[in-house]
Formats: structure tokens, sequence, C-alpha cells
């Protein structure tokens, strides 16, 4: 493969202490996980924003089950790829290394990353909308049907977050801050069109980092970016991390 970064990046890759990584649904993408927007993005006839909210869960909350369901499935069937076990790499790398995350899917920690930050909740739990149970191995209920709490009969719902939800605290907290502190940045897989997440490559940008962005299309991201791969993450965050200065390749992580 020809040189994809630039020997600025490469210089970056070699001087960097703290680095920090946003992912979305595109890093997904090469393990069969379909995406949110695109030509492949949308699932049946809806939108993100018609399912991902929660006037369309209580007004048809068989829908949306039927939606997570189908994910939690597709989910337990597949397997990290080679863009999820780069990022691993990273964080075995660099001296300091933040993962953020908006997928639900618990990919990267099947990977093996240890610190992972996920923005958006996650689809292996689920809770309660009346008492707040957490139900940490919620079976798959079958088509038409939707799970109750067995302490108070509330609705449950998958604990993720829909538009209009403010994100996790703690999460958002450790992401701003990780997004301020870095020295480099990477962007990948996602579309960027989602806040608050979308603001976490140009606040590193800001506080002085270098921002590099991988993607198979230009994303408002781009305009910013001090390098924009184009490409799978699949296959350039390997190439990337054979150029780290500790040089493993990838047969030697997967
Ligand atoms: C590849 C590839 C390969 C493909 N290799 N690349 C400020 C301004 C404007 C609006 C707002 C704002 N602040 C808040 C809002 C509203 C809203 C929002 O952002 N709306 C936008 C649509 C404009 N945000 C919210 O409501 C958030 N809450 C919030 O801000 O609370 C405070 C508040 C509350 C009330 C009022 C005001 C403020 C919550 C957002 C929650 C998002 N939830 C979802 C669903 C999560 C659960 C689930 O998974 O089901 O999160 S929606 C969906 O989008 C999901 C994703 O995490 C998220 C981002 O999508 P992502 O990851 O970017 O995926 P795609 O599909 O869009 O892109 C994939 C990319 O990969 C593409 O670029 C491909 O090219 C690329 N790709 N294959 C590399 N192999
Ligand atoms: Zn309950």
């Amino acid at each position: 493969m020809t040189a994809l970064l630039s020997k600025k990046g490469i210089q970056k890759l070699t001087s960097t202490k703290h680095a920090a990584v946003l992912t979305g649904a595109g890093i997904s993408s090469e393990s069969g996980v379909p995406t949110f927007r695109g030509k492949n993005g949308l699932w049946k006839k809806f939108k993100p924003e018609e399912l991902a909210n929660f006037n369309a869960f209580i007004s048809n909350p068989e829908l949306v089950w039927e939606w997570y369901n189908y994910r939690k499935k597709l989910i337990s069937e597949i397997r990290p790829n080679p863009g999820h076990f780069a990022i691993k790499a990273f964080e075995d790398h660099f001296e300091k290394f933040n993962l953020i995350t908006q997928n639900i899917d618990g990919l990267h920690k099947l990977a093996g990353n240890k610190n992972v930050i996920e923005l958006h909740g996650n689809i292996h739990r689920s809770y309660c909308i009346d008492c707040g149970k957490v139900y940490l191995k919620l079976k798959i209920s079958k088509k038409g049907k939707i799970p109750y709490c067995d302490d108070c009969g509330g609705l449950i719902r998958p604990d993720v977050v829909w538009f209009g939800e403010m994100l996790p605290q703690k999460a958002l907290s450790e992401a701003f801050r990780a997004a301020e502190e870095c020295d480099l940045f990477f962007s990948i897989g996602t579309s960027g069109i989602v806040q608050p997440a979308a603001s976490l490559p140009a606040i590193a940008k800001r506080h002085g980092a270098y921002l590099i962005e991988v993607n198979i299309e230009y994303t408002p991201i781009s305009a910013i970016a001090d390098e924009s791969l184009l490409g799978k993450s699949g296959e350039i965050l390997p190439w990337i991390v054979s150029h780290l200065p500790s040089g493993k390749n990838m047969q030697e992580i997967t």
C-alpha cells in the first residue's frame, strides 16, 4: 500500500504521548453492522431520527423493539474487524489513550480495548422506564412482543441515547476532556452530523491537536481535518499501526 499519511502525520504518530479516537458506525460496517445513513443505511423505510426517539418508542414500542432486536441478534453473531483491532493496538502504543465511541455494539471491548467511553449507551443493557431497574441480559423477545419489568410491570427500553435525550454525563465530560487534552485526535467512520459527538473533532483541533479523519467519503469534519484519509477503516488503520514506532503488524495483533 502506498503512503497514506503525510510525513508530518507519521511524525505525529512518533511524537504523540496522548491520542484520542472517536468512532462511529463506519468502523463496525466491515463487521456487518449496517450504518445509519448513506445508501445502505436505512432500516426498512425508516430514518434513524424516526425510530431513535422516546416518542416513537411510546407510540410504537413493538416497532422500536423489533429494530433493536434485529440489531441485537446481528451484533451477537459478529466479530470485531481489523479496524477495531488496530484501535486496540493504539491503546497499547500511546502513553495516554482515550477511545470515545458513538456505537452501542460493544465491539471495541470485544477487540480488547479496556477503557471505552460509550457516548450513546450499549445495546446489551436495558432498563425499566418506570422504576429504573437495569437488565443486563434481557432475552430477545418474539416478534410483536415487548418486555415488561419483573418488579413494577413498566415498559423496558434499550439503554441507548435517543434524539432529544441527554448523553450520560460522566461519559460526556470524559469525552470533552480527552478532546481538549490530547495531541492527536482520530475521527473514524462517523458522518459527523449528530451532536454533541460531532463537535469533538473541532474541540480537539481548537485545543491544538492534530486531526486525522478516516472515512470512505468526505464529511463536514474533512474541512477542518489536518488529513482526511479516504478508505475503509479496516484497511487504513492497520496500515497506520504498522507505522507506529513499535511497528507491530496486524497478524501479531488479531
Ligand atoms: C466508513 C466505512 C468504513 C461507512 N470505513 N468509514 C446542536 C445542533 C443541531 C442539533 C442538535 C444539537 N444538539 C443536539 C441536537 C439534536 C440531536 C442532533 O444532533 N441531531 C442531528 C441529526 C442534527 N442530538 C441529540 O438529540 C443528542 N442529545 C443531545 O444533544 O442532548 C442535549 C439536548 C437535548 C434536547 C434538546 C437539545 C439538546 C442525542 C443524540 C443521540 C443519537 N442517537 C443515535 C442512536 C443511538 C442508539 C442506536 O444505535 O440505536 O446514535 S442516532 C445514530 O447517529 C446513532 C449514532 O451513534 C449516531 C451517529 O451516527 P454515525 O456513527 O456517524 O453513523 P452514520 O451512519 O451517520 O455514518 C457512518 C459513517 O461511516 C459515514 O460517514 C460513512 O461514510 C462511514 N463509513 N463504512 C470508514 N468501512
Ligand atoms: Zn420497573
